[in-house]
């Protein structure tokens, strides 16, 4: 099967420019590294709302922001658009984050990231320690998706979250197959390593699509381990900002091109963004 190269271009909420001076900022930054990382071969972008003036998470309604990075990359390169959930958190109350879910469904993406579960933080975040995702939340995030003709990724930061995508086809909020990002955080999550990996895909079936992601040094080697397994691959600066040990990755597209070359020599093809959308069962929009 082709490579789904997702580039999460934006730094998240955890990357700024403390971390890297190359993580974008502005809209027209952002939509400057969507382009060369597809040029490099990313199917997928996953984009977070940052602010233009420091490249931090954006404090207020993320919706906007994203609103303006979806119009203008579809206006200048064919690609998968992911989403985040995230965002609008910080002093606001769970109804707030529900609407704020709600709404994010219209601004014309194919995917969305959903959370499969509440976990302590891995890294220090504003918000606290943990990272609430509860059932309901799920649930009813799901649900938005399904409605808005949205593909969740489902974001697995642990073996019970597996769990917890089973239910949603159990109960028939999600149709299979699934897309799962394993998110293989350290710390407080998944450990980032083959046996964690190997023993979570034994628990889902060989009809579901799986991805994997990797904070730091661990993001490449882990990706090599994905792509050996048939799975797909997340890079970027919202997991890391070095293409190599003390030096930065220039662009995003660094980081694309990195685990291009390595499935090149595996000799997994590359997915253009139409084969990603037949892989992932969604339509162009
Ligand atoms: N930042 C990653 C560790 C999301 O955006 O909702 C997980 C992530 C989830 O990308
Ligand atoms: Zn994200």
């Amino acid at each position: 099967m082709s490579l789904i190269i997702t580039a999460a271009v934006t730094g998240g909420e955890y990357v700024s420019r403390v971390e890297s001076p190359y993580v974008p900022r502005t809209v027209d930054e952002v939509v400057e590294e969507v382009l060369r990382s597809v040029e490099a071969g990313a199917s997928v972008v996953h984009l977070h709302a940052k602010n233009p003036e420091n490249g931090e998470a954006y404090s207020g309604d993320p919706n906007p922001v994203l609103r303006e990075y979806v119009k203008a990359i579809r206006e200048k390169v064919d690609v998968v658009i992911n989403v985040t959930t995230g965002g609008g958190r910080v002093g606001n109350p769970p109804e707030v984050w529900d609407r704020l879910v709600k709404e994010k469904c219209g601004l014309g993406q194919e995917m969305m990231s959903l959370n499969m579960g509440t976990i302590n933080r891995w890294a220090e975040h504003p918000t606290g320690e943990v990272f609430l995702n509860t059932v309901p939340m799920i649930e009813r995030w799901a649900g938005y998706m399904r409605d808005a003709g949205i593909k969740p990724e489902h974001e697995v930061y642990d073996t019970g979250m597996i769990n917890t995508c089973h239910a949603l086809v159990q109960k028939k909020i999600m149709r299979e197959p699934l897309h799962i990002q394993f998110v293989m955080v350290g710390r407080t999550g998944f450990l980032p390593n083959i046996k964690a990996l190997t023993y979570s895909l034994d628990q889902i079936p060989p009809t579901w699509t799986w991805s994997v992601c990797a904070l730091g040094r661990n993001e490449i080697p882990m990706c090599n381990a994905a792509m050996l397994l048939g799975g797909h691959v997340r890079v970027g600066f919202e997991d890391n900002v070095f293409l190599r040990k003390g030096e930065y990755a220039k662009s995003n597209a660094d980081l694309v091109r990195k685990v291009a070359n390595i499935a090149k020599e595996l000799e997994r093809p590359v997915a253009d963004p139409s084969e990603a959308r037949k892989i992932l069962g969604l339509k162009k929009p």
